[in-house]
């Protein structure tokens, strides 16, 4: 199916959810089969954004499927409806089938072709529009139609903005659960910064469609496994404090995960603990990742520290202003002392 529809187009303006749902159904007419895609070890926004767009393309009779470059975490397997769901890493055939027929892809969550892994070999060969949407800061540019708003705290907010003004109706219960895990999850159950009075008047109208909040907040902060809070203990109890710089970290060996069966977004969440210190600023988390064999690296600051910058800077990652990620190929100790003067150097500028 070939589209007239290409044009490059940053909306960036106040009217930008406007003008980005008029595009979007223009190219929604023409489209029967809709691929979502969304980034690796894909979190609460990742998974919410990503599946109440699909449920809501469903309803509006679009063939739809979410491609996962990777299975997400044992606590957000309830936000995914397998019918709907594949993980490339597991069926790369099945993901190949569906791309071929895709007529237009969603990009969900993530702005640098980087953060979906293999699955970008992929996608580069299918000549379809890219739609993205999302809200970490500096986007590449490889979309046809591409809403970059690095200003508000989840993609599932954003996404809620745009179904709204595509049909208010189709807005179900389930869509607006998934909807308020993406933004209770990504604005620290709505203490970070970039929380707005837009934000809790979107969660106002989810609860109009009979969210049970208690049970979503159940199911993903009281969903530990014993061993996962026995890490935790390990992660809180190796913390250390640079206290003239306000700086926390701590670090996870490989021996550490080992011990206390490590699963895929076991860690998530921890390095928070650190911000609770008094007076510190940044908090880091080193975790020695035996599955792909590099250090991965948290981080997240208060306030005007930008610790979107020097993940970029220093430990080839980046995300947001107070929340980023990076790692490291160098081993845990040359890792640490890295950090420790290029944490002084930037925190001195
Ligand atoms: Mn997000």
């Amino acid at each position: 199916m070939i589209f007239k529809y290409y044009a490059k187009s940053l909306v960036s303006l106040n009217n930008m959810y406007l003008e980005f749902s008029q595009k979007l159904k223009k190219i929604l007419q023409d489209a029967t089969n809709c691929i979502i895609v969304t980034h690796k070890n894909p979190d609460a926004d990742a998974l919410g954004s990503s599946m109440a767009l699909c449920r809501f393309l469903v309803k509006l009779g679009k063939k739809t499927k979410v491609i996962l470059p990777n299975s997400p975490p044992d606590y957000l397997k309830w936000m995914i409806d397998k019918n709907n769901v594949i993980s490339h890493e597991k069926s790369s055939e099945k993901t190949k089938k569906y791309l071929l027929k895709s007529d237009v892809i969603f990009g969900l969550d993530f702005n640098s072709l980087k953060r979906i892994g293999n699955l970008n070999k992929e996608i580069e060969n299918i000549n379809v529009p890219i739609i993205m949407i999302d809200h970490h800061e500096s986007p590449e540019s490889f979309s046809s139609l591409f809403l970059s708003r690095p200003n508000i705290g989840s993609t599932s907010e954003m996404i809620y903005n745009i179904l709204k003004l595509i049909n208010d109706r189709l807005i179900d219960k389930e869509i607006a659960t998934y909807i308020y895990s993406g933004i209770l999850t990504d604005t620290g159950s709505f203490r970070y910064p970039l929380t707005s009075g837009t934000t809790h008047y979107i969660i106002s109208e989810l609860f109009k469609k009979n969210i049970n909040h208690t049970d979503i907040h159940k199911k993903i902060y009281d969903n530990f496994s014993f061993e996962r809070i026995h890490l935790l203990a390990v992660a809180l109890k190796n913390f250390k404090l640079l206290q003239k710089l306000g700086v926390a970290y701590t670090i996870l060996s490989k021996e550490n995960l080992e011990k206390y069966n490590f699963k895929k977004g076991d860690t998530e969440g921890f390095v928070n603990f650190g911000l609770q210190i008094k007076d510190v600023q940044v908090s880091v988390i080193f975790i020695e990742d035996v599955y792909e064999g590099i250090i991965k690296i948290s981080f997240r600051s208060k306030e005007r520290v930008d610790v979107n910058k020097f993940a970029k800077k220093y430990f080839n990652g980046g995300g947001h202003k107070n929340a980023s990620g990076g790692f490291s190929n160098d081993s845990i100790k040359k890792t640490e002392k890295k950090f420790i003067s290029s944490i002084e150097e930037f925190l001195r500028l």
